[in-house]
């Protein structure tokens, strides 16, 4: 017992005469750390266009900012949880550098969601409001939006942001682009959705039959039918299997409902609806099905 208290304590003062040589060589790393943070927060100072975050902007809500020649300025914000987004900006004032009101010049705004462009416009006090058109997006992605002024006078660009998200009811969700994704629908219920641009949005749709009998599948276009828009459906036996009775048709802006042939399907058996091949950019459509006699 007293051999190994002995020992201990001969460990004990050993140890701490090591921690104090560790301490003389703490307090050097730390003045070489004070020394390392100053030379940096003397870069930060010096640049600090580099450092600077991205303001994260909530949907529906309307911002004001400012812009002058030489800072561009970058905000981030999230698609939602249901329905679509379009991003509206507008310069509301403009400025010369002594403080008159000023006209002429532009700024530019780009905004992207995933890195796909959704705005890419020239503002000016006299433009008004210019709008992405609609987009649908999975929930949870990244948007970004900068904003610069690019013309090289001390001129300040006043202007307002907001990104309007819409929510109709029983809006699609996507990703639904391939058929193992498809929404589920059902009858009795009318269905919304946007297809993004041409060649970069497909819908899908599953329905599976709660009784044995007829059903009857409708489309609507729901752009005005001054814009000439369609875009494309097509029925699927399986996920697979075209089926010739819903082919590959167009559904046109200003025609209303426009309804399928007869379906018959089996208690249980799943039908599958593709909506894609919007012709110019978004396109809101509605879906629903019918049983039938
Ligand atoms: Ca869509
Ligand atoms: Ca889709």
């Amino acid at each position: 017992m007293v051999a190994t208290e002995k020992f201990n304590r001969v460990s004990f003062w050993a140890g701490t005469g090591k921690r104090y040589c560790m301490k003389k060589g703490f307090v050097t790393k730390v003045k070489a750390l004070i020394l390392a943070l100053t030379i940096f927060s003397c870069s930060f100072v010096c640049n600090p266009k580099e450092v600077k975050a991205a303001t994260n902007l909530n949907l529906n809500q309307v911002y004001n900012f400012s812009v002058t020649y030489g800072s561009p300025q970058t905000f981030t914000f999230q698609t939602p949880a249901t329905g679509y987004i379009r991003v509206e900006v507008t310069v509301t004032d403009v400025k010369d550098g002594q403080g008159k009101t000023a006209y002429g010049n532009l700024i530019d705004c780009q905004a992207s969601v995933d890195n796909k462009s959704i705005l890419y416009t020239l503002i000016g006090r006299n433009s008004g409001t210019k709008a992405s058109t609609n987009y649908a997006f999975a929930p949870g992605k990244t948007g970004t939006i900068n904003v610069s002024a690019d013309v090289s006078v001390p001129w300040t660009y006043y202007y307002q942001i907001k990104i309007v998200n819409e929510t109709p009811e029983n809006f699609e969700a996507e990703d639904n682009n391939t058929a193992d994704t498809a929404n589920k629908i059902k009858t009795k219920k009318v269905y919304n959705g946007i297809l993004n641009e041409k060649n970069e949005d497909a819908d899908w749709y599953v329905f599976k039959a709660p009784k044995t009998g007829n059903y009857r599948f409708f489309f609507q276009n729901m752009d005005d039918a001054r814009t000439g828009d369609f875009f494309y459906v097509q029925g699927y036996k399986k996920k697979n299997k075209v089926d010739s009775r819903i082919p590959y048709t167009s559904v046109d802006a200003g025609k209303g409902w426009c309804k399928s042939k007869k379906i018959r399907l089996k208690k249980g058996k799943k039908y599958y609806i593709r909506i894609s091949d919007s012709l110019y950019d978004s396109n809101a459509y509605q879906i629903k099905v019918k049983k039938v006699k």
